[in-house]
């Protein structure tokens, strides 16, 4: 028996299936999780040994890959200055006017530990804001693990299939509105029969936990439109595709402002933190100076602030590197579909930029009814024949493979060398 192994059985005595967050206990694609003891540009390694090609990324963080040499030496920098103070510091400052100088929308931001703390916020603001209660959210669509965004959720909840989950009162839903993701004659009927009841639409700007779906041309405009129409904020949910598709996220890269913007993973370089903001207006409803209530401990901790720092002023300064890195990306894709359409499979790679997901199903993927027809037991066998070739993706056909900065484009082209052979 190998470590992983060992640490996995003595794991599920003692945290819940073996893990601190369901989709790493390979539970849709069975097998033992690979226990990971160290990581190195876009490679991990377990605790067997075993490198592998990394296309998790930690779900998105690793834009510049594992390891870099500046963001480690900001991080050790800041540890010789004391872990956390619970008090005001310049990092947070500076990490705030990057994201305002950075992100179209935004003129004002508040610190948070995770994705799921900045959505809850987000949409407690909306709701502070407006004085209204609903939230329309899109099937598949992935917000954290708040109790009202846990209604058709996507990864990890989409992936154990579980459309809702236990333990969460029918109180807490009951003003979550479930609308179908590039519909929007949906979302047009939720505002015909709730409009001004409505507070916010929160929304994937591209779907990324259902696979990566793309917005159809005119959806998030109409979304935007129906939102000034009845007064409702549009929430753009950026934990992934914020600092991802390019330096101003999907905000910028498809030329939408929403009301209020979510951040995690990349905004922390691997450390835990998570954003949310908006304009001015809207976020001096957050406590102390508003009425809407919201705090942290480790909000704004100099040590993550000091990785997130360093990750976004290197993005900001280096444009080439989402040049680069997109390219890159749109080639590996393309080539992908190209190897799928001549080896005549049906299947489906949707991608945009560095993210994307082969789907295991002969339709179009364009939401979650389209993900769910995906052969969940194919991707797992497509799973552990990469995996038994040292190439470790994300344990779901409900997620996205992330691509890096430091992905070689030889280790991209190793990487479509062993799934052409797997398709073969
Ligand atoms: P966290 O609370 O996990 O930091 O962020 C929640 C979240 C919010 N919004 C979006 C769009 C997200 O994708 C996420 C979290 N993403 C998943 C991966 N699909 C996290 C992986 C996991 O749950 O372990």
């Amino acid at each position: 028996m190998g470590r992983s192994e060992e640490l996995f059985c003595e794991a599920v005595e003692l945290i819940p299936g073996g893990v601190n967050s369901p989709v790493r206990a390979f539970g849709s694609i069975g097998g033992t999780p690979r226990f990971i003891d160290h990581a190195d540009g876009a490679c991990m390694t377990d605790v067997d040994g075993v490198t592998y090609l990394d296309f998790i990324g930690s779900w998105g963080p690793m834009i510049l890959g594992h390891n870099h040499p500046e963001i480690r030496k900001s991080v050790e920098e800041a540890c010789k200055k004391g872990l956390s103070y619970g008090a005001a510091t310049e990092k947070e400052v500076v990490m705030a006017r990057l994201i305002c100088e950075i992100v179209p929308s935004i003129e004002m931001v508040r610190m948070v530990n995770s994705g799921t703390e900045a959505v809850m916020s987000a949409i407690r603001v909306a709701r502070g804001y407006t004085g209204r209660n609903k939230i329309v959210k899109f099937m598949g669509c992935y917000h954290g693990h708040s109790d009202a965004m846990l209604v058709k959720a996507g990864s990890g909840v989409m992936t154990s299939g579980i459309p809702d989950s236990a333990g969460v009162p029918a109180g807490c839903t009951q003003d979550t509105l479930s609308a179908n993701y590039n519909d929007l004659g949906s979302v047009e009927s939720l505002f015909s029969e709730f409009g001004e009841e409505i507070a916010a639409v929160i929304v994937e700007p591209v779907g990324a936990n259902m696979g990566v779906v793309p917005p159809k041309q005119g959806f998030l405009e109409g979304l935007r439109s129906l939102c000034t129409k009845y007064g409702t904020l549009l929430i753009f949910d950026e934990v992934i595709t914020g600092f991802r598709l390019g330096i101003d996220g999907a905000q910028g890269y498809y030329g939408i402002q929403p009301d209020l913007t979510t951040f995690g993973k990349i905004i922390g370089a691997g450390m835990p933190v998570g954003a949310y903001g908006g304009k001015k207006e809207i976020m001096r409803h957050v406590s102390p100076v508003g009425n809407v209530y919201q705090a942290g401990t480790l909000s704004g901790n100099p040590v993550a602030m000091a990785a997130g720092i360093t990750q976004l002023t290197i993005l900001r300064d280096h444009p080439e590197i989402y040049r680069e890195l997109n390219e890159k990306s749109d080639w590996f894709f393309e080539e992908l579909s190209r190897i799928v359409r001549e080896a005549g499979k049906p299947w489906q790679v949707n991608h945009v930029g560095s993210i994307g997901t082969i789907f295991f199903t002969d339709q179009p993927v364009t939401d979650y009814a389209s993900a769910k027809t995906s052969d969940t037991a194919k991707f797992a066998e497509y799973f552990h024949y990469m995996l038994d070739h040292k190439i470790h993706l994300g344990p779901s056909q409900f997620e996205a493979m992330f691509l890096s900065a430091a992905h070689t484009k030889a280790q991209l082209q190793q990487t479509l060398d062993v799934i052409k052979e797997y398709i073969k």
